[in-house]
């Protein structure tokens, strides 16, 4: 494990938790947690039972009774570590965005495929069970063409302008290390789903913003520009010919992870909310008319996605388990030789949309708005 921060603990977790849950063909092995800073490195290996402690990657990234590497530390180290553990003939998990742009992960993308080693990308949300639903739903045909796809991600945890930017817990904020801001981070992810269940995304129009300009950063102590985008949002067209409309932003006060999607297709919709995460809304136009309406199914149940393994029917599970489905996604797939998505392939197609999206954007290609009537004047006609 590389990294002991957020990432590092719902790793360390799906780790931990998955054979208790899940029959895996492996015997999973804490070998080793890798940080820099040792103090903290030692707490982390206690609390979560790890064999050892590395400070540093290329030490843990050598060693031979390391099968897997797991990369949940900050986006500017997933490069050089997954391209040395590739070369090492090492299995890779990597946490999201797989670079911090395209070009990045490419490099990644052809160092795992020319070693063949198996390879991951923690896009989580992926694996919460009504998520997967909704994949089986669109796979069944039962939307029909699909017309429109929505997603947001709404959080507010940077608002205030003297939050610093960069170092530990802050490094979101530092556009060197982070690649970008909510593109990257948070419509990374809505792009990942959408990707997975409506097909490739080919042309975006977009617009972001950078409400603070100026923070101080945590390493240098100086006030510096903030380089990356507080809030960003894009109109997208789909290979399949559907439109996509997509919001993400740190700025969105009551919001702390709002991730919403909607599919709407010929015969059907479907709604999906994080924080009801175990409800899928579920309208088919092909009901009985007097009964027609939005089903709230509650994904429960043992023939949903993943809920065998859990409680009794009725009962929930949250965050953490998406990533424990994804742990036994991946140990089952390194036996039997097929490794499912999200595949560090996908992570890059992710990433060049997430490039597209900031490209556009930076174009800035505006049609001016007629203002011959401007709302006020409008009002006092009305008047
Ligand atoms: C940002 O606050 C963040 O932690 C993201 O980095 C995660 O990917 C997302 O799942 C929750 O929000």
């Amino acid at each position: 494990m590389v990294g002991y921060g957020f990432m590092g603990r719902t790793h360390s977790n799906a780790f931990r938790r998955v054979p208790n849950f899940f029959e895996v063909p492996y015997v999973v092995v804490l070998k080793a947690v890798c940080g820099r800073n040792r103090a903290r490195a030692e707490a982390f290996q206690q609390t979560w039972g790890y064999e050892s402690v590395e400070t540093d990657w290329r030490r843990l990234v050598e060693r031979k009774d390391i099968d897997v590497i797991d990369i949940a530390s900050p986006n500017d180290t997933h490069a050089e570590v997954a391209i040395a553990a590739a070369q090492a003939g090492k299995a890779i998990l990597c946490e999201k965005p797989l670079g911090r742009n395209g070009a990045e992960s490419k490099t990644i993308v052809e160092a795992a495929e020319k070693a063949s080693v198996p390879n991951m990308v923690w896009y989580n949300y992926r694996r919460v069970p009504a998520v997967t639903l909704a994949k089986e739903l669109v796979s069944e045909g039962r939307l029909g063409r699909i017309f429109h796809y929505r997603a947001k991600f709404l959080q507010d945890w940077t608002i205030s302008k003297d939050l610093p930017q960069g170092g530990e817990g802050l490094w979101r904020l530092d556009v060197r290390v982070a690649g970008s801001g909510v593109t990257g981070d948070l419509l990374a992810h809505c792009i990942d789903t959408a990707m997975w269940l409506n097909g490739a995304i080919d042309s975006v129009a977009a617009v972001t913003e950078t409400f603070i300009k100026e923070r101080k950063h945590n390493l240098t102590g100086k006030v510096e520009k903030v380089g990356i985008d507080d809030a960003s949002a894009f109109l997208a067209r789909f290979a399949n010919g559907s439109l996509g409309n997509f919001e993400a932003t740190r700025y969105a006060r009551g919001h702390k992870a709002l991730y919403i999607l909607e599919i709407n297709g010929e015969n059907a919709s479907i709604i999906w909310d994080l924080h009801d995460l175990h409800r899928l809304q579920y309208f088919d136009h092909r009901d009985e008319g007097r009964l027609r309406g939005w089903r709230s199914i509650h994904i429960t149940d043992s023939d949903h996605p993943y809920m065998k393994h859990w409680w009794v029917p009725g009962l929930q599970i949250g965050y953490e388990h998406t990533f424990v489905h994804q742990a036994a996604d991946f140990l089952r797939g390194l036996a039997n030789g097929n490794v499912p998505g999200p595949s560090f392939r996908d992570g890059l197609a992710t990433d060049y949309v997430t490039d597209a999206v900031l490209v556009a954007a930076k174009k800035d290609n505006w049609e001016k708005v007629n203002s011959a009537y401007s709302i006020s004047r409008l009002t006092k006609e009305t008047e």
